[in-house]
């Protein structure tokens, strides 16, 4: 875990290995280009068992608000955190192994009672997207800048339309 975590962290960002930073770093990119404070840890489901229930334990209470779980192969990393918290979890799975298709299976399938929400295979900027909308929820602030984040990316499509055409 990097150091202490910030008071204000509303999201968590836990990974199953630092292996999966690369991927990851576009998710706490998107969250910062937000303005949202977020926490870093990685936890393993499988090689630091304990560390990642209590990670997972403690969340709500720390002032977490939504978790993004990655994690690559078999992918247990988020279904770990959903049996501990009922927190919404966002997980992501990462193409570690097999283009990540063991991975979104594992995240996907999870028995019902004990929901992940699933983006696509490396998708970390969506599950910051998405966490940012649960956020906004209660965030007005926050929701205007996603409909700005939005109007700016139709306009980068029509933009693009027009530099097909010179
Ligand atoms: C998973 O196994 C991790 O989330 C990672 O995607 C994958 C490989 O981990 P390393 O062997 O690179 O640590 O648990």
């Amino acid at each position: 875990m990097q150091g202490e975590p910030r008071r204000t962290a509303r999201v968590g960002l836990v990974m199953g290995s630092d292996s999966d930073w690369p991927v990851m770093k576009a998710a706490w990119d998107q969250l910062h280009a937000l303005g949202i404070e977020a926490e870093l840890a990685v936890a393993s489901a499988h090689r630091t068992p304990e560390r990642a229930m209590t990670w997972a334990r403690t969340a709500a209470e720390r002032g977490l608000r939504v978790i993004i779980a990655a994690a690559g192969g078999a992918a247990h990393l988020p279904g770990v955190m959903a049996a501990w918290t009922t927190l919404p979890v966002i997980g992501v799975p990462i193409a570690a192994s097999l283009e990540g298709l063991d991975a979104l299976l594992s995240i996907a399938q999870m028995p019902p009672g004990v929901p992940v929400a699933a983006v696509g295979i490396n998708g970390a900027r969506n599950a910051a997207l998405l966490a940012a909308e649960i956020l906004a929820l209660s965030d007005p602030e926050l929701a205007g800048r996603l409909h700005e984040l939005r109007r700016r990316q139709a306009d980068q499509v029509a933009e693009r339309e027009q530099r097909l055409l010179q």
